[in-house]
C-alpha cells in the first residue's frame, strides 16, 4: 500500500539519450554519498559502481544488485564489499554483474561510526551495442582455424596412405590415390562443419541483436494548435507496452521541446493520453522552426525511456501555457523581475561525476527569496549536446527516475522532506558522457512563476 501511495506522489520522470551513466546524491542513514553507476553496454555485463562519501567514519561499504520490483527484490544475494581507494579513503569502488535486461537497483549499505545506513539506486540494464571482435583476436582465431582444418585433412591423408605400411617402404600409386580420396572427403566434412558453425554464430548474433535496446518510436504531427504524438514499438522485449506508463507528479510524459540548432527556445510540457499509445499537447504561441522532442516516460516496472523525434513546426498561434507547462525563448541566466541565475562553474571533464551548482540572485546579487518547488523538485536540468544526440534530464537527487526511486524500500521514509522551504542554491549531480558543446537548461520556480535559464558548456 505504501508503495502504491508513493507511486502516486512520486516525483518527476527522468530520462536520457546517449548518457547511460547514473548519478545519484543521497543519504544512506547518516552518511552522505555521491554514487555513480556505469551500466554495461552488453547484458549480461558488469556495472561499475563508484561511491564518494562526504561523511567521515565509514568502515565498510557493501553493494548488491537486485531487481527493482518483484519477489526477487525482497531477497537480495550476498553483498560484495566495495574496495576502498588507497589514495582517497572517502572513495569506494566495486563491480556488479547485471544478468538480465530490465529495471535493477544497486543497494548500498554503509557501516561506520554513525551506525548503519542504506540507499538504493535504480539502474536500467539493457544491451546498447554488440561488441565488435578485436582485430588481433579475430586474426589469431582465423589462423588457428586454418591450421586446424589443414591439420585434420593432412592427418586423414597420412592415415589412409601410411597406416598399413611397413616402416621404410614407399607408398605405391594405389595408396596415394586412397589418401587423396580420404583427404577430399575429410575436407568436405571440415568445410561442412565450418559452414554449420558460421550459421550458428550468425543466428546467435542476430538473436543478440534483437536484445539491443530500441526505444519506443514517437511520431509527431500537428493538428491545429495541438501536437499529437503517436507511439510505436519497433520490437525489442515482447513484454514492453506502449500504455503502461506511471504518472510522475500527475504526468505520464514530461516532454522537452527544443528549437534546433540554435537551442534558443525550449519548453517543458506534459502531453496527455488521448488514446492508448497516443499523446496530445496544446501548444503555446511558438515561433516556426525545427524542434527536437525528448519525451520522458516510465513503464510500470520502473523502466524509463526517452522517446525522441524531430518536427518542423510552422508558427503556432497557440494557447497560453497552463498548469505545469513552462518555457519559451531562452535568455541565458536572465530571469523575470531582474532576477538572475548564476552557474558556479567547476572544470568540466568527460565521464567525471560532478555537482553542477547554481544560485538564484536578485537584482543586487543577493540570494533570492520566494523560491518554490516545481513539479516537486527544487529544480530541473536538461543537459543537451548541440547535435541533439545527448540528452539527460537531471534533478538535484541525480539522474535517477524519481518514479523508479519510489519503488525502492527507503522511498516511503520521507517523501515530503523537501516541503520545508526551498533554498535559492541548487546542485545537480551529473557527468558528461562525451566531449562536445552542450547547453544546460535549468528550471526553477519563484514567486509562482517557472523560470528557465540556459548556459553553454564545452567539454573537451
Ligand atoms: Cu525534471
Amino acid at each position: 500500500m505504501i508503495r502504491v501511495l508513493w507511486l502516486l506522489t512520486a516525483s518527476l520522470a527522468w530520462g536520457h539519450v546517449g548518457s547511460p551513466d547514473v548519478f545519484f546524491e543521497g543519504a544512506a542513514g547518516h552518511y552522505r554519498l555521491f554514487v555513480t553507476v556505469r551500466p554495461p553496454a552488453a547484458i549480461p555485463g558488469v556495472a561499475e559502481v563508484e561511491i564518494r562519501a562526504a561523511s567521515p567514519g565509514i568502515r565498510e561499504v557493501r553493494i548488491t544488485p537486485l531487481p527493482l520490483t518483484g519477489a526477487a527484490a525482497k531477497h537480495p544475494p550476498t553483498a560484495d564489499v566495495a574496495q576502498r581507494s588507497k589514495e582517497d579513503p572517502q572513495f569506494f569502488q566495486g563491480a556488479l554483474w547485471l544478468m538480465v535486461t530490465g529495471s535493477w537497483q544497486v543497494r548500498i549499505e554503509v557501516d561506520g561510526d554513525a551506525g548503519e545506513g542504506q540507499l538504493s539506486v535504480p539502474v536500467a540494464a539493457m544491451a546498447l551495442s554488440t561488441k565488435a571482435m578485436d582485430w588481433g583476436l579475430g586474426a589469431a582465431l582465423f589462423g588457428l582455424m586454418v591450421f586446424l582444418a589443414v591439420g585434420v585433412v593432412s592427418i586423414a591423408g597420412a592415415a589412409a596412405r601410411e597406416s598399413h605400411l611397413t616402416p621404410g617402404v614407399e607408398p605405391d600409386a594405389r595408396l596415394r590415390k586412397r589418401a587423396a580420396r580420404a583427404m577430399a572427403a575429410t575436407a568436405l566434412v571440415v568445410v561442412g562443419v565450418l559452414a554449420l558453425g558460421n550459421a550458428w554464430w550468425k543466428l546467435e548474433a542476430s538473436r543478440y541483436d534483437s536484445y539491443i535496446y530500441k526505444p519506443l518510436e514517437m511520431m509527431p504531427r500537428v493538428e491545429g494548435d495541438q501536437l499529437v504524438l503517436s507511439l510505436r514499438d519497433p520490437g525489442w522485449l515482447r513484454t514492453r507496452r506502449i500504455d503502461d506508463f506511471l504518472p510522475d507528479h500527475g504526468h505520464l510524459m514530461h516532454l522537452y521541446v527544443v528549437r534546433m540548432p540554435a537551442m534558443d527556445v525550449a519548453y517543458h510540457l506534459h502531453p496527455e493520453i488521448r488514446a492508448p499509445g497516443e499523446f496530445a499537447q496544446w501548444l503555446p504561441a511558438m515561433e516556426a522552426g525545427r524542434y527536437t522532442l525528448y519525451g520522458d516516460v516510465v513503464h510500470e516496472n520502473g523502466f524509463p525511456e526517452t522517446l525522441t523525434a524531430e518536427i518542423d513546426l510552422p508558427a503556432v498561434q497557440g494557447r497560453p501555457l497552463e498548469g505545469d507547462d513552462s518555457g519559451g525563448p531562452l535568455r541565458g541566466g536572465e530571469l523575470s523581475d531582474g532576477y538572475r541565475m548564476v552557474w558556479d562553474r567547476d572544470p568540466l571533464e568527460v565521464r567525471k561525476p560532478a555537482l553542477f551548482r547554481f544560485r538564484v540572485v536578485d537584482g543586487e546579487g543577493k540570494p533570492a527569496t520566494g523560491m518554490e518547488l516545481y513539479l516537486g523538485m527544487q529544480g530541473h536540468a536538461a543537459f543537451i549536446r548541440r547535435d541533439g544526440k545527448v540528452f539527460a534530464h537531471v534533478h538535484p537527487s541525480g539522474s535517477v527516475p524519481m518514479a523508479a526511486l519510489g519503488l525502492t524500500a527507503e522511498a516511503a521514509a520521507d517523501p515530503h522532506a523537501h516541503h520545508r522551504g526551498v533554498p535559492p542554491e541548487l546542485a545537480f549531480p551529473y557527468g558528461f558522457p562525451q566531449a562536445g558543446d552542450y547547453r544546460v537548461i535549468v528550471q526553477v520556480k519563484r514567486a509562482g512563476k517557472v523560470e528557465t535559464a540556459a548556459f553553454d558548456a564545452t567539454v573537451r
